[in-house]
């Protein structure tokens, strides 16, 4: 009877323990995690037990907000040390023998973080608040160490570079999540590539690198500073002596990592023998005799496989010729690659050495409408043993960046147990843990890249992939897939909550400043989506529903024009303008739905409702076969027809004729068909206002030899015309054709 009472409340306590036990997640996640049933309720009073001569007092500093200063109460102890210390000698058996590596041990008597080093205990204490913000934690014991020794991020993009408040949240960020690597390298920066990585910093810049550099070493991140002297350095003494002379520079300024960036580069500069003397002399006469400065770092010239000429021997000449100790970057198979064993056994032969990979993602320098705020995925598991280290090349948003990121911090720390669904869904929660289901819809469907030269692609919109394919597909068999259609639609709506709610949210405000006018696209992207649900839907032939129809094909209108001014207004750089959301799978299945419903009604009512979606306030027509073709694209506030490379034969009488959508003040007019006296003797450029009478525009030469500037500035015009009012054919170049309004 007893024992069967006894049974009953064991049952009960388990009962309760598994309704209130919280799963512990620990970020990267941990070699060896083992907990007993037991818990342990955390008081949030604890006092620190630790060498009184130990230095690490960025360490200790970590643990002061949780230390308790009432006079006498009820604390738990928390033994900190590095093995060798008094205060953790009970347990140095217990700790990896591993670079970096922590022992960490909760149980009722007390905590105990052992490091093998500053580091590994650095590591330890940030694994321990991730525990102390449990209110219960069990019994546990935690062995951990690092797979790779080189862990974080190379700036190295091309595009604005981060500010330096940014920069100072990114080092404390990998501090936390256990990124060892800093490099500083942004390709934008002028005294870190060419022509001034000779001269140095002026004296803000040099104050703001060295306080980085304190951060760093705060965090426990290398902070290597990178040059980049290739495009214009010369083979002799002097130039050499110039990067020395910038290397003690930095140093004095703190730096205590270097690399040197070959990347990019073309003429004498990409030469492999020239390279390696120079490292290897960098190496000896400044790394070696400084003695407290990290190992070299160099990126190849020839940096990825697509680009690597075997037979010329560059990579085996740096292999054979360059010093041990120094490590060779490598981006994979190609310049936006994802690893796995292949690629090792490819370069880690022709090296000598395990490659140092430089992954390109999520960098966005060549798709700059895109945020790439999809998961850290397409790395092998099972590559630990071949890589010298793994760092990331981010976006030229910082926090947005930060979600890829953590994801890189999760697997370098444990390559087996990544999983980059799971680590994807932690890194939201912890960048914005009231906002998490916002944010996570939106970087769901802001991961793709969309078309680009380097052919790499991400997936998109996963989860409503199948709902949206089946949607259109019945569609077009005339039929709605009804439950298709209700998912597709609660997204929409899903959509634009979320954008409501980042958009208005006082969490991580520098966060949504990165993302913002993706923020504004997207709400109008789940408007537009849900407008062309509704349009599916209406009965054409019930009263009132050609009028419905119409009210709803207006709005939807009206929505794309928004969408294109959005696209035209923000983000306006010179490569990608723009602002693109839930371009893979979103938009083209709303198009395509919308196109189809109006080539139904225009059959139906012998309509000729507009059928391609997406809105142009500008169109290009032309009788001149080569610039027919030619895209035009609302940029600011005005137009650019795309310039052409090739020589145009503009037949005599031939035009090019820009008309908008509605009568539009000009401000300023330019073009350039590469020979002013052709175009003033042989074509008349004119405006109209009511799209009938015609009226002559005078132009000049400014600036540049070619360049015309038209004296359209006030005119109302609905259309533009160029028109070669010769009688006979010319031969021009079509290189500058662009307005603006007022
Ligand atoms: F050094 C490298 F490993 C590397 O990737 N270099 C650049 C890098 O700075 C840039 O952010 C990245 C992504 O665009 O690719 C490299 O830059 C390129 C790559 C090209 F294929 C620049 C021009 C190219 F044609």
């Amino acid at each position: 009877m007893k024992s069967r009472k006894i049974l009953l409340g064991v049952c009960a306590c388990l009962a309760l323990n598994s309704l209130y036990a919280q799963k512990i997640h620990l970020q990267p996640v941990p070699q060896q995690y083992t907990e007993t049933k037991d818990s342990l309720r955390l008081s949030g009073l604890y006092r620190l037990e630790a060498d009184d001569a130990s230095g690490y007092h960025h360490v200790k500093s970590l643990l002061k907000a949780c230390l308790s200063d009432k006079e006498g109460a009820e604390t738990l102890p928390i033994y900190i040390g590095v093995k060798g210390d008094k205060s953790v000698r009970k347990f140095a058996k217990r700790i990896p023998d591993r670079a970096e590596a922590y022992y960490l041990n909760v149980d009722k008597k007390g905590i105990v973080v052992a490091g093998h080093d500053e580091r590994g205990l650095f590591y330890g204490v940030q694994t321990l608040l991730q525990l102390l913000k449990y209110d219960k934690v069990p019994v546990l014991e935690i062995k951990d160490y690092p797979d790779l020794p080189y862990r974080g991020v190379v700036e190295g993009f091309y595009g604005v570079p981060w500010s330096h408040e940014a920069r100072l949240s990114q080092i404390a960020f990998y501090g936390k999540n256990k990124m060892n690597v800093y490099l500083y390298g942004p390709k934008d920066d002028p005294y870190h590539s060419t022509p001034n990585w000779r001269k140095p910093y002026p004296e803000k810049e040099a104050a703001q690198l060295k306080e980085l550099v304190e951060k760093a070493k705060e965090n426990e991140v290398i902070f290597y500073w990178a040059i980049h002297p290739g495009q214009d350095i010369q083979w002799n003494d002097a130039d050499r002596n110039a990067l020395v002379d910038k290397f003690e520079k930095m140093y004095q300024l703190g730096v205590r990592a270097f690399a040197v960036f070959f990347d990019d580069i073309s003429g004498i500069g990409t030469d492999a023998n020239r390279q390696a003397e120079l490292l290897n002399y960098l190496d000896d006469h400044f790394v070696k005799v400084k003695g407290d400065v990290a190992p070299l770092v160099m990126c190849p010239t020839e940096y990825n496989k697509s680009w690597s000429r075997v037979e010329g021997g560059y990579l085996s000449t740096l292999g054979k010729k360059l010093n041990r100790g120094i490590e060779i970057m490598w981006t994979g198979d190609r310049v936006i690659a994802c690893i796995d064993q292949q690629s090792l056994d490819f370069i880690n032969p022709l090296i000598q050495r395990k490659a140092y990979i430089w992954w390109n993602f999520p960098v966005s320098d060549y798709v700059r409408d895109h945020l790439l705020m999809g998961s850290a995925y397409g790395n092998s598991n099972e590559i630990k043993d071949g890589m010298g280290g793994f760092v990331s090349n981010p976006m030229e948003h910082p926090e947005a960046s930060k979600i890829s990121l953590y994801g890189v911090a999760d697997y370098a720390w444990n390559l087996e147990k990544f999983d980059s669904e799971v680590s994807w869904k932690n890194a939201i929660k912890d960048l914005m843990p009231s906002h998490s289901n916002e944010l996570e819809v939106f970087a769901s469907h802001n991961s793709d890249l969309g078309k680009n030269g380097h052919g790499f692609r991400r997936e998109e919109s996963v989860a409503v992939q199948p709902a949206l394919n089946a949607l259109l597909s019945g569609y077009q068999q005339h039929t709605i897939d009804e439950e298709a259609y209700v998912k597709v639609l609660s997204e929409c709506n899903r959509i634009v909550r979320s954008a409501d709610i980042l958009l208005s949210s006082a969490e991580n405000r520098e966060l949504i400043e990165d993302i913002r006018p993706w923020l504004i696209q997207f709400k109008l992207l789940g408007e537009y989506g849900r407008e062309v649900l509704r349009l599916l839907r209406i009965d054409v032939k019930a009263a009132d529903g050609q009028q419905l129809y119409l009210e709803t094909y207006e709005h939807i209108r009206a929505l794309a024009m928004q969408m294109s001014e959005v696209d035209a207004t923000y983000n306006q750089n010179p490569y990608q303008p723009g602002v693109k959301t839930g371009s893979k799978c979103l938009l083209p299945t709303f198009n395509a739905l919308f196109e189809q419903s109006v080539l139904g009604y225009n059959a139906l009512f012998a309509a000729s409702l507009k059928a391609e979606a997406g809105y142009t306030p500008y169109q290009l027509k032309s009788n001149v076969r080569q610039l027919e073709i030619q895209p035009i694209r609302q940029k600011g506030k005005g137009g650019e027809v795309s310039p052409s490379n090739e020589v145009i034969i503009w037949q005599a009488g031939g035009e090019l004729v820009v008309s908008m959508d509605h009568k539009r003040t000009l401000k300023e007019l330019v073009f350039d068909l590469g020979d002013s006296q052709v175009v003033e003797k042989c074509f008349k450029l004119s405006v109209t206002e009511d799209g009938e009478v015609w009226q002559d525009v005078a132009f000049r030469k400014v600036g540049g030899r070619t360049v015309l500037l038209a004296e359209v500035e006030g005119k109302k015009v609905k259309a533009i015309r160029l028109k070669n009012t010769s009688s006979s054919v010319q031969k021009v170049f079509f290189k500058l054709f662009r307005f603006t309004e007022e």
